[in-house]
């Protein structure tokens, strides 16, 4: 493969700090070992998952994947649409390997993946692509209304034979339900902050205190 091919790398993103990855995984373990034991997540089960009569372990249901990070762009080595274009645009270079404050503002399950949505700031979205809703469109059609910056996430967990990339588009779809102007059910007020309901399995958790995160803009080779 000639270099040119391989000088990009697999993703950019913000890369969260050693000592609050494991502060946002315990929170996100708290949140599961609680969520399980709701009786309105027990009534919603069928919606959760196709073995109805079984109870579930979120805990086992989702496999971790890696250090917590926030992509911004998935460049594939250089294989991904405007992967050069956004590795060549300046903000990008200058600041490279800086240091970021992320605010994590609510915590959502789906059958599939487990995640935090991130809301980023005027100053972060210096760093987002300007298409990044966009290209979720063939998947959740609304996001093309959805504001820049919706997209941005952190997998803390998958279910069984799901690629985390899913997790953008759990958001995207809770998101563009809310922008419909659906609130979701309000199950329960819990100690980090109210939950809700979307229908099909799928919980949001707004948090009450938005967890602050470290992280530095940098990529991945993989
Ligand atoms: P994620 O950002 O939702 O966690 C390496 O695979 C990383 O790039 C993962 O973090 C993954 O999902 C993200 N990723 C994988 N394929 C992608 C794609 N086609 N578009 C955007 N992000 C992708």
């Amino acid at each position: 493969v000639p270099l040119e091919e391989t000088s990009l790398p697999l993703f950019f993103g913000w890369f969260l700090l050693p000592g609050i990855q494991d502060k946002v995984r315990c929170t996100s373990m708290d949140f599961l070992k609680t969520l399980d034991t709701l009786e309105a997540f027990k009534k919603h089960l069928p919606d959760f998952t196709v073995e109805a009569e079984k109870e579930v372990d979120l805990e086992q249901y989702f496999q971790a994947n890696g250090a917590l990070h926030c992509t911004t762009k998935f460049c594939d080595y250089g294989k991904a649409e405007g992967a050069k274009e956004y590795a060549d645009k300046p903000a990008i270079k200058e600041l490279y390997g800086s240091a970021f404050e992320l605010s994590l503002s609510a915590l959502f399950v789906t059958p599939r993946t487990v995640g935090a949505r991130v809301s980023l700031s005027e100053d972060q979205l210096i760093l987002w692509p300007a298409d990044a809703e966009k290209e979720a469109v063939s998947v959740v059609p609304a996001a093309a209304t959805l504001p820049a910056g919706s997209h941005a996430h952190i997998t803390l967990g998958c279910a069984e034979g799901v690629e985390p990339q899913q997790t953008g588009f759990d958001l995207l779809e809770i998101l563009a339900l809310q922008q419909e102007g659906q609130e979701g059910e309000l199950v329960e007020e819990m100690e980090l902050g109210s939950l809700a309901y979307y229908g099909k399995g799928r919980w949001l958790l707004s948090l009450r205190e938005p967890v602050s995160a470290q992280a530095c803009f940098s990529s991945l080779y993989g």
